[in-house]
């Protein structure tokens, strides 16, 4: 017994450990699904915080239920208490009271720990099928408790316009845009360039004061349900593996490209379906 039990701790590994805290994607392309798929596929342990189920497949959100918020709070408090979490990411927070007690819950923990964990918020509002996410009052609670606390905001255009109450619609507005969105939460932004700039997917990081240019080459054709959350997903595996902010950016965009031009694609009558592949 003995033996056994120390040929085993000789083969446990120091793997380092994230957390998501999001909604859970049934058809698995977004969500906590992709997010535990990135951490996987970038040697982190993920762990899970659930804050809502979503009925969905990649074109149609058919429905979304909210956890309680008391129980979203209970999962990310017992988390934080036993294991050593490196990074965290948020998702889909669905309500203000969920928000709310997002920020809450890390907070509380913070006061205990010897340094603060870095925190992601992708500030998830409108599906790529362009289905509403957030209940009203969510986009105030995600300005006045969540952003404030955060590491690092990754928007998109939408997000970002729908934050600031005006329209990007060029790489000067974007730029702006995400300087604004720094200097209001002190946080450092990953604003999501999307197709703004043609034939490249270029995304604009506003960290320590300065601008940095994220491209790759645009992959036409290829639905993109889950993008922004293995992309944010990836940013916090790299965070929680000790990279800093600029590489673990540089890493994420790689990934996501790779996955999304590696995506798998089934056919079923005449609809097809694709899904990024994070087995890379
Ligand atoms: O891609 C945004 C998103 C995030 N999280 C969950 C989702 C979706 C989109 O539908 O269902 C759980």
């Amino acid at each position: 017994m003995g033996k056994q039990r120390s040929r085993r701790s000789e083969g446990a590994t120091k793997i380092p450990i994230a957390l998501t805290i999001a909604g859970s994607d049934c058809s698995a392309g977004a969500g906590i699904q992709a997010d535990l798929k990135t951490f996987t596929a970038l040697g982190v342990y993920g762990l899970t915080a659930v804050t809502c189920i979503v009925a969905e497949v990649p074109r149609k959100v058919s429905r979304i239920e909210p956890v309680a918020a008391t129980m979203v709070r209970e999962q990310i408090q017992v988390l934080l208490k036993n294991f050593r979490v490196g990074a965290i990411k948020t998702g889909l927070l669905c309500s203000a009271e969920i928000i709310s007690a997002v920020a809450q819950a890390i907070q509380d923990t913070e006061k205990e720990a010897a340094r603060p964990i870095p925190l992601v918020v992708d500030p998830v509002m409108i599906a790529t099928s362009g289905d509403n996410l957030l209940a009203p009052g969510a986009v105030e609670s995600y300005k006045d408790k969540l952003f404030p606390t955060a590491t690092l905001i990754t928007p998109n255009l939408d997000e970002a316009a729908l934050l600031l109450e005006t329209t990007i619609k060029d790489w000067k507005q974007m730029e702006n845009a995400a300087k604004a969105l720094a200097k209001e939460y002190r946080a450092s932004v990953l604003l999501k360039g999307g197709h703004l700039r043609g034939d490249n997917a270029i995304d604009l990081l506003f960290h320590l004061d300065k601008l940095m240019e994220f491209s790759a080459p645009f992959v036409p054709g290829v639905e993109t349900h889950g993008t922004g959350c293995t992309y944010s997903a990836a940013i916090t595996a790299g965070l929680a593996s000790g990279f800093s902010l600029e590489p673990a950016v540089r890493r994420a965009k790689k990934f996501v490209t790779e996955s999304i031009a590696r995506h798998f694609r089934w056919k079923r009558d005449s609809m097809e379906i694709d899904a990024l592949n994070h087995s890379i």
